[in-house]
């Protein structure tokens, strides 16, 4: 109590002092301190304005030289294609448009700055040159919500019934994920954080047959070039489930199911193989490399060679271990995952194994 009045008292100080000397400096300006601006104060902002426009060009160039590198490779799923296109001519469009626009602004601005002996010219309107740049506008919007409209439409249109897509639940809770695979009849079994309990945490309904041959898992393991449809379930908060890799996020919205869907279409080995992957694990591993140097030199353990994975992330600030809020992503070929997917438990065994105990 005392250190903060303490800090209070100094504060109040400060303004005081802070506020005479404003007094000061007000009570000795004289008449030669004009609020009008003169050509020597117009100058000075037209040559800023220019500065200004200059140097917004010159950090954007610096920032795509150096940040291109965080740029996300090619898509590793179908409907990523026409996202990336999507995306692309966006910002192709409106970087173009911008750079331009804002050159010119910045320019005029300096160009036609003011002069003593300068008169602006009144210009009332002009019908045609209005019509112009609304009407250009226009057409360039309507096309690109237009293109936009169609491509989202495609990719948030979830069908069940085509093309024999595999169910799976992502079941979000702080801080990690599971995933449940519908097993052998592709249906899953209801669920309702109600009925958590003991080993049932992800609270399947035992009394529903369906929820018996489901399958709960700390990985999720894809087939490639199938189509798998996620519904989303939270167990206590909102949680956002992010696959950048496969241009996918989707809310996980705690008392609701949410779908998204995608058919991945680069096994986990070929986005590894990629040009792309192979040179930035590479980098990473330097810097690893470095790093292990003086952790070594500390006495410390060194940093593991990093291999790359897709993952599942949450993408919300659900909580303080947010940030480690992630599941293992191995897409695979068809066999291999019926390998893995064999491998692992149905709910019912779990049920059954936990009843004879
Ligand atoms: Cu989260």
């Amino acid at each position: 109590m005392t250190v903060f009045l303490t800090i209070v008292v100094i504060a109040l100080f400060g303004i005081t002092l802070w506020q005479m000397s404003k007094i000061l400096k007000l009570s000795q300006n004289s008449a030669n301190n004009s609020q009008i601006a003169n050509d020597k104060d117009n100058n000075l902002q037209g040559k800023l304005m220019l500065a200004f426009v200059i140097f917004l060009y010159l950090l954007t160039i610096y920032c795509f030289v150096q940040y291109h590198t965080f740029f996300l490779p090619e898509s590793a799923s179908e409907h990523g294609i026409d996202y990336d296109q999507l995306m692309l001519i966006s910002m192709v469009l409106i970087f173009v448009v911008q750079f331009i626009t804002q050159g010119l602004l910045h320019f005029f601005a300096y160009k036609y700055r003011g002069k003593k002996e300068n008169k602006a010219l009144f210009f009332a309107d002009n019908d045609k040159l209005e019509f112009i740049w609304t009407i250009i506008p226009v057409i360039v919007l309507a096309g690109l919500i237009i293109y936009g409209l169609f491509t989202w439409t495609d990719i948030m249109d979830i069908d069940e019934e085509e093309g024999d897509p595999l169910i799976i639940e992502l079941y979000a809770y702080q801080f990690d994920w599971r995933a449940r695979y519908s097993g052998e009849d592709n249906v899953l079994g209801k669920a309702n954080v109600r009925f958590i309990e003991g080993i049932n945490t992800l609270g399947l309904d035992v009394s529903d047959n369906y929820g018996k041959d489901d399958k709960i898992t700390n990985e999720l393991h894809l087939p490639v070039n199938r189509k798998v449809i996620f519904k989303m379930r939270s167990q206590d908060i909102l949680h956002s489930a992010y696959m950048p890799f496969f241009r996918a996020q989707m809310n996980v919205v705690p008392g609701m199911i949410t779908e998204f869907a995608y058919t991945p279409i680069l096994t986990s080995e070929e986005m590894r193989n990629s040009e792309f992957m192979v040179e930035k694990v590479a980098t990473i591993n330097k810097i690893r490399k470095e790093k292990s140097k003086k952790l070594v030199a500390a006495g410390e353990e060194a940093l593991e060679e990093y291999t790359f994975d897709y993952y599942l992330l949450c993408n919300k600030i659900c909580g303080v271990s947010h940030y480690n809020m992630q599941m293992k992503i191995v897409v695979e070929s068809e066999e291999d995952y019926e390998a893995w997917l064999k491998g692992q438990t149905t709910f019912g065994e779990q049920l059954s194994a936990q009843a004879s105990n």
